[in-house]
């Protein structure tokens, strides 16, 4: 009978089978959370040799799974669909599924429904891994035991393994939102919006909404005041910051303060972060800090001795009176046109250009007129910005990074500075943004 009852099980579930689709970090992550259920589950992804593939033959050697393609087969008898990230929802496999009924969930979601802990969740176009890992360390300088997750690299179903946690603070991609429903975040915020990953969406409306499903039944949602397109739509509690003074008790500034309402918290002198768009970023992880009841005077602390993350505007050399930055993550116009803005630099030697992501480039012009003095261009998008940018500066275009620092080395003088922060993504010549600001660090000790 036990036998029989195996058998019908292993039948079932042979038809009715949980799908991760997508085999990076993610999908891998899923599969390590299903085994350690003992729940069945299939894997499929369109490449032939994904990350993930030779991990999972050692922990699960018989799963099916079919690379190469999508599987419909395996997804049309699906019970359940895991959608890593990468994977668009519009793939024609995923939404004939979704159009039959089977539900498609991504990791977060399988997440949310296990944890009881807080969340604060972050997203937004830029500064995400920076307010995440700020008060991150806000949070754990305050004594909590705080894990810090989600599409800043860790995914979060892999903190399962681990001891249950006071706080969980995770960074939320527009992807990871696509196929959340039941976050409940304690505090929630989109710190910014401009365009990206336009080749992914159908409009920038739609890239917006899927950032603002992370508003979705939070307790507190944290605003930033100075853009009502990232406001909730819905009423909820609101704290607010932006770079103006504040209204009521919101995070603001005032007189090369940080301050909140009136009352005056640092001074901008004692902070190791440059730009004013890292001041905003200091303002928000401070609202989310307060929300989840984080003690003032240590989260100010904290703020005085972050100095950042790496390949986000870090100073990597200063040689001959040349100040040499690597900004390999400003991925979008919007994260190149606040690293320009806040080197406060006339004289910026610009290198810039990657993949295209479908970006309107305009709003580089007017900042590259005002702040750069010489462009340097590679990249899939090279050609496309040479038209746009020869108006407003000198133009060279190059084949790649050493070519591209041995130029700005030629071209700059004393008092410049020279900025890696390519407005695009990396990966036409780069397997990611860390590798291609290693390349620009190596090449720039060079000269
Ligand atoms: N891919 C395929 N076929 C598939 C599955 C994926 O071609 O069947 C491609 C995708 O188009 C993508 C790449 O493979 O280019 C990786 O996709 P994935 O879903 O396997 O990615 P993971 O390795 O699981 O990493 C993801 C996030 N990546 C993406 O959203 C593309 C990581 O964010 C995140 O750290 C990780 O989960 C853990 O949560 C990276 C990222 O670039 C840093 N994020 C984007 C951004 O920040 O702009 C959103
Ligand atoms: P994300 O995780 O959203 O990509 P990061 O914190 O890694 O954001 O920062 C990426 C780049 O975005 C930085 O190198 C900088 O150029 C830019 N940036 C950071 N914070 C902001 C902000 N608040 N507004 C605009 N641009 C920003």
């Amino acid at each position: 009978m036990a036998e029989r009852r195996a058998e019908i099980y292993a039948t079932l579930s042979r038809f009715m089978m949980n799908v991760i689709v997508g085999l990076g970090q993610t999908g891998l992550s899923v599969a390590r959370y299903f085994l350690a259920r003992d729940l069945p589950f299939a894997v499929t992804d369109s490449r032939v040799h994904p990350p993930g593939w030779d991990e999972l033959k050692k922990m699960a050697p018989t799963v099916e799974i079919v690379l190469g393609e999508l599987s419909r087969d395996l997804i049309q008898r699906a019970k359940q669909l895991i959608v890593s990230p990468g994977v668009s929802l519009q793939e024609p496999v995923i939404a004939a599924a979704l159009q039959k009924g089977i539900p498609c969930v991504g990791d977060i979601e399988l997440f949310v429904r296990e944890i009881s802990a807080p969340i604060v969740a972050i997203t937004g176009a830029n500064g995400k891994s920076t307010v995440t890992t700020l008060l991150g360390d806000m949070a754990k300088n305050a004594g909590l035991r705080v894990a810090v997750a989600g599409n800043i690299g860790l995914p979060v179903l892999d903190l399962l393994d681990q001891p249950t946690f006071d706080l969980y603070v995770l960074e939320l991609s527009s992807f990871q939102l696509e196929t959340t429903y039941s976050l409940r975040a304690t505090a929630a915020t989109v710190l910014n919006i401009c365009e990206d990953h336009l080749d992914r969406y159908a409009s920038f409306d739609a890239y917006l909404a899927a950032k603002k499903r992370i508003y979705h039944q939070c307790k507190t949602a944290i605003v930033n005041r100075a853009d009502a397109r990232v406001w909730p739509e819905s009423q909820c509690q609101q704290m607010g910051f932006s770079l103006a003074a504040p209204k009521n008790n919101d995070y603001g500034v005032f007189e090369n303060f940080i301050v909140r309402g009136k009352e005056k918290l640092c001074a901008f002198n004692e902070i190791k972060l440059q730009g004013m768009h890292n001041i905003e970023n200091i303002l928000a992880a401070l609202a989310l800090g307060e929300a989840v009841g984080l003690d003032q005077s240590s989260m100010i602390q904290t703020i005085k001795s972050f100095t950042g993350l790496a390949h986000r505007c870090q100073l990597v050399r200063e040689h001959r009176g040349v100040r040499w930055y690597n900004d390999s993550k400003g991925t979008n116009v919007g994260a190149t046109i606040a690293a320009i803005e806040g080197l406060g630099s006339k004289e910026i030697i610009l290198i810039a250009g990657g993949q295209n992501k479908n970006m309107n480039f305009s709003p580089l012009k007017p900042v590259v007129a005002e702040h750069v003095r010489q462009v340097i261009l590679m990249g899939e998008t090279a050609g496309e910005l040479n038209v746009l940018l020869r108006d407003v500066a000198p133009v060279s275009v190059v084949r790649n990074m050493p070519e591209a620092v041995k130029l700005a080395d030629q071209v700059a003088r004393a008092g410049d500075v020279v900025l890696l922060s390519p407005a695009c993504a990396s990966f036409d010549m780069f397997d990611n943004y860390k590798q291609r600001g290693c390349e620009f660090e190596r090449a720039v000790n060079n000269v």
